[in-house]
């Protein structure tokens, strides 16, 4: 397929976790979406978009960012909103004793202030395996991946959640429980 999938897929991230608006599109509150809608808006505002390209990209998303709802008539993006449109019900899930968050040296002198916080998205984003936190960090500058103690902190009543595409997620990371 002679389409640049990578592009569309971050149009799609961008659409479907931080400004819908930007394509006068309305997402619900569990962040989902008509695809016909979303194809005619991005249609209309300039992003030539065909049902083929947008299943071509869910079936192939490396992370497998996107979801399309069983009846097959809507998407929604599986984790990493910003957007106030959404509120997503993630499943609650107790995790495992460790999980590992990936972040830039340049950020520490804050974190082991703050604790780990979720900026602009509405969770902070761990992961169970320390490969991935690795690349995430490396996003961000020198990567430095953090141990987070995932099991005492839901043992004290911090909420844990599992994405459609197996990110783990939760409101904050207070610094008692952050290893290096
Ligand atoms: C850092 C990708 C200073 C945090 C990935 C991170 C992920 C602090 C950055 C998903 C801080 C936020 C999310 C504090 C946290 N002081 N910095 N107190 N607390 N930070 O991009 O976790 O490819 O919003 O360490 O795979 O990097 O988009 O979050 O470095 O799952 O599908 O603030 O995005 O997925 O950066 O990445 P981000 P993230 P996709």
């Amino acid at each position: 397929m002679q389409v640049d999938t990578v592009k569309i897929s971050k149009f799609l991230s961008y659409i479907l976790r931080h400004k819908p608006e930007s394509i006068a599109l309305k997402l619900n509150q569990d962040g989902w979406v008509e695809i016909e809608t979303l194809l005619a808006q991005a249609n209309q505002h300039g992003k030539k978009l065909t049902r083929a390209v947008l299943e071509h990209i869910v079936a192939t998303n490396d992370k497998k960012r996107f979801t399309i709802s069983r009846d097959g008539t809507m998407i929604r993006a599986a984790q990493g909103h910003s957007s106030q449109q959404v509120n997503l019900d993630y499943s609650q899930q107790v995790p495992p004793e460790f999980l590992y968050h990936g972040t830039a040296t340049r950020f520490l002198d804050s974190i082991n202030q703050q604790g780990l916080i979720p900026g602009t998205r509405h969770h902070v984003h761990l992961s169970d395996d320390q490969k991935t936190a690795a690349k995430v960090g490396a996003r961000h500058g020198k990567p430095v991946v953090l141990i987070i103690e995932a099991q005492k902190m839901a043992e004290l009543g911090y909420h844990f959640y599992l994405s459609d595409n197996q990110v783990w997620l939760t409101k904050d990371v207070p610094i008692e429980f952050i290893k290096q």
